[in-house]
């Protein structure tokens, strides 16, 4: 276990999304508790070592959600949020994705770097209800959780509070050779953070939205209020994944507990970063290790965001062991940066119906940058809201991991030295970051807060095919 123990949120704030003042806190669930759902994997339609097919589905469904009625909610070839969906490196994937709602809707792969815009899943890829697209593509990069989840513009907010969003696990040879817990359900466990709001069992989307982001009363996991886990192995691997839609998520375990972040977004770190606090914008994700060797049978340790507990690890009879987190995971190789790279600005600012990026609201048929493909290019990306009443933008890039460099010149928070594809900005702070494409198309970036996203804080860039 790394000797530093990070013991505050890694930001600069003491009150972050707390801003402006339609912002209200989680309330504690008074319904009982309820197993944790845990997804089950999606099954292959076919499969064959490089070739593999899925389809997926987005329905309309009822899930029982608090005690009586059931809750009306979409879902990925499920009633709420998704099948997690498993892609391995190297292999090619054919994915059916077919739309039974009543509406229009597009499927994003929030993390993979699959070419834009069909593949990708912005706006530029609708499906209409009843018709089905085929996208194919091949998985290049490193072990990671992403996920998938709606885009149409400017529908993304409500389809994902209706229950839109699935984890994607991405796996590969240089992961599965450290020693880390990978029992999917057992020791290795999707965490899909949300908050929401009931009336009368049912959600009311317009009732509880807000432009700047609509918050809900209850903190669920996995579609779980007030969700328990028996504990059965010493350590979890938890694949936390801030599927909100504006809510920010600061995370500690009971008796300040603590432990270790393995990976950002787009992969493992090169080492585990130890905390007993941790915060997660919208659309982050952070795979850790909690290690339960000081509790025995009976113990309950409980996840907290804030004051308010949003679930239960009951603890069980485990095999004890002396495992401890790798002190070297992998190495991240620095994107290759020079005097003549390429110095870019993105200016994200205003709040409520005012948010621009680059002064602009976005505009379909407006290209806002070009990048060729293959090329690295520092992007200094801003948040100019004021200090004292500004939020956090969190800055999400579509088809790409990138790096990040700096925080007003300051260096990264130690948990950001491994790939990122979504890094909350602070009000006031410009964070730079190493931008490089792989694959070639049409990309949004913009705030993940997803209100702030349809009311237009979003742009596009245009990544040129150099090799054709
Ligand atoms: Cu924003």
């Amino acid at each position: 276990m790394a000797n530093n123990i990070y013991t505050d949120y890694f930001f600069d704030d003491p009150v972050f999304d707390t801003k402006g003042d339609s912002y209200f806190p989680l309330e504690q669930a008074d319904s009982p508790q309820n197993p944790l759902a845990i997804p089950p994997i999606l099954v292959p339609d076919s499969e064959s070592d490089l070739y593999t097919t899925y389809t997926i589905t987005s329905q309309e469904g009822e899930t029982a959600i608090l005690p009586g009625k059931k809750t009306k909610t979409w879902g990925y070839n499920a009633s709420l949020l998704g099948t997690t969906v498993i892609l391995e490196r190297g292999k090619t994937y054919g994915v059916s994705l077919k739309n039974e709602l009543p509406e229009t809707t597009t499927y994003h792969w929030h993390g993979l770097n699959v070419s834009g815009p069909e593949t990708d899943g912005g706006p530029h890829a609708p499906v209409k209800p009843q018709e089905t697209r085929e996208i194919e593509f091949t998985v290049n990069q490193p072990a990671s959780t992403a996920w998938l989840h709606p885009h149409p513009c400017p529908d993304t907010a409500e389809q994902v509070w209706k229950g839109l969003a699935a984890m994607v696990i991405i796996k590969d040879e240089q992961e599965s050779k450290l020693a880390l817990p990978r029992d999917y359900g057992i020791d290795d466990l999707p965490i899909v953070l949300q908050d929401r709001s009931y009336h009368d069992n049912q959600l009311d989307y317009q009732k509880d939205y807000n432009v700047d982001g609509t918050l809900g009363k209850l903190p669920l996991i996995n579609g779980t209020v007030n969700a328990y886990f028996d504990v059965t192995t010493q350590q979890l691997r938890l694949r936390l994944l801030n599927g909100a839609n504006r809510r920010e998520f600061r995370l500690h375990f009971s008796d300040d507990l603590p432990f270790s972040q393995i990976a950002s977004d787009g992969g493992i770190l090169p080492e585990p970063i130890t905390f007993t606090h941790l915060m997660l914008t919208c659309g982050e994700r952070a795979e850790i290790i909690v290690d339960f060797k000081e509790y025995s049978v009976g113990e309950e340790v409980i996840l907290y965001s804030d004051d308010r507990p949003l679930m239960t690890f009951r603890i069980g009879e485990f095999e004890k062991n002396q495992w401890t987190v790798p002190e070297k995971l992998i190495e991240v190789e620095p994107l290759k940066i020079t005097d003549s790279t390429k110095l870019e600005e993105t200016v994200m600012s205003g709040m409520k119906d005012f948010v621009k990026i680059d002064d602009k609201i976005f505009d379909m048929k407006r290209m806002d940058k070009q990048q060729n493909m293959g090329e690295t290019q520092i992007w200094d990306v801003s948040n100019i809201n004021p200090a004292d009443v500004g939020m956090i933008h969190p800055f999400h890039i579509h088809g790409t991991q990138f790096q990040v460099i700096s925080r007003n010149g300051q260096p990264p928070y130690a948990n950001e030295r491994g790939w990122k594809d979504t890094v909350g900005v602070n009000a006031q702070e410009t964070v730079r970051i190493a931008v490089k494409f792989d694959v070639p198309g049409i990309f949004m970036y913009h705030c993940h807060i997803l209100e702030h996203e349809d009311t237009g804080m979003m742009a596009q860039i245009e990544v040129i095919n150099t090799k054709k």
